[in-house]
């Protein structure tokens, strides 16, 4: 059975979360990160040598960085479903991976940090403004993606989806002024209506 690491707060462990659920797959997960801590173990080290979360354990197989064990994952278990058998539907869902990673949660984590995990009185004011306007300019690239299609690869729900999906819901669970996107807000109501969505999408942000 599939055994995950890490506390379900983290957007690194929902998303790996969500591709098992979407999956369908059994698993099981370990609160370890944040409060729960566990990452300083010698034991963890072994299986995560940077001490983050999450780790994968697939039948001893063990896997870290949430974007390359959602790819292996979708691989392995979803071809053809969230894994687009096609290279190049694979690269249009696969790059917006990437511009989760790289763009968009850069943008967008310091605004998060600072209103959702610092107390109010620790905040800074020029941070928050500077990251939540990077973030409406960024997230305008999705927006515009978005017009005529779905989902982010084209028709089809894919691995894509759930990796932006899951910083687009904590972006727009931020208590901030959004710039109009209803091309992204109608898209967000269509994933986190799957099944596999209820009770880790549209939850209240910690
Ligand atoms: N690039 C890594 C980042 C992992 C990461 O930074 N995880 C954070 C949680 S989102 C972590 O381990 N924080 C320490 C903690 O929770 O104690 C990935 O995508 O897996």
């Amino acid at each position: 059975m599939l055994k995950v690491w890490g506390r379900i707060t983290s957007i690194n462990v929902l998303k790996v979360v969500w591709t098992i659920r979407e999956l369908g797959l059994p698993f099981e997960r370990v609160d370890v990160g944040g409060a729960f801590g566990g990452l300083d173990t010698p034991g963890y080290g072994a299986l995560n040598p940077n001490r983050r979360i999450p780790t994968l354990d697939d039948d001893g197989f063990i896997l870290w960085e949430s974007n390359a064990i959602v790819r292996y994952l979708a691989a392995r278990y979803g071809a053809g479903s969230l894994w687009p058998e096609d290279p190049r539907e694979r690269g249009l869902s696969d790059r917006w991976m990437e511009w989760q990673n790289v763009e968009f949660s850069p943008a967008m984590v310091p605004a998060f940090m600072q209103l959702i995990r610092t107390p109010p009185e620790k905040r800074n004011q020029a941070a928050i403004e500077q990251s939540v306007a990077r973030a409406a300019q960024v997230a305008m690239v999705l927006e515009q993606s978005l017009a005529g299609q779905d989902h982010v690869g084209g028709s089809r729900f894919t691995m894509g989806d759930v990796v932006a999906g899951c910083a687009v819901d904590r972006w727009l669970g931020l208590p901030i002024e959004h710039p109009h996107v209803p091309n992204i807000r109608a898209w967000h109501e269509r994933i986190s209506a799957r099944p596999s969505a209820q009770g880790l999408l549209k939850q209240p942000l910690q």
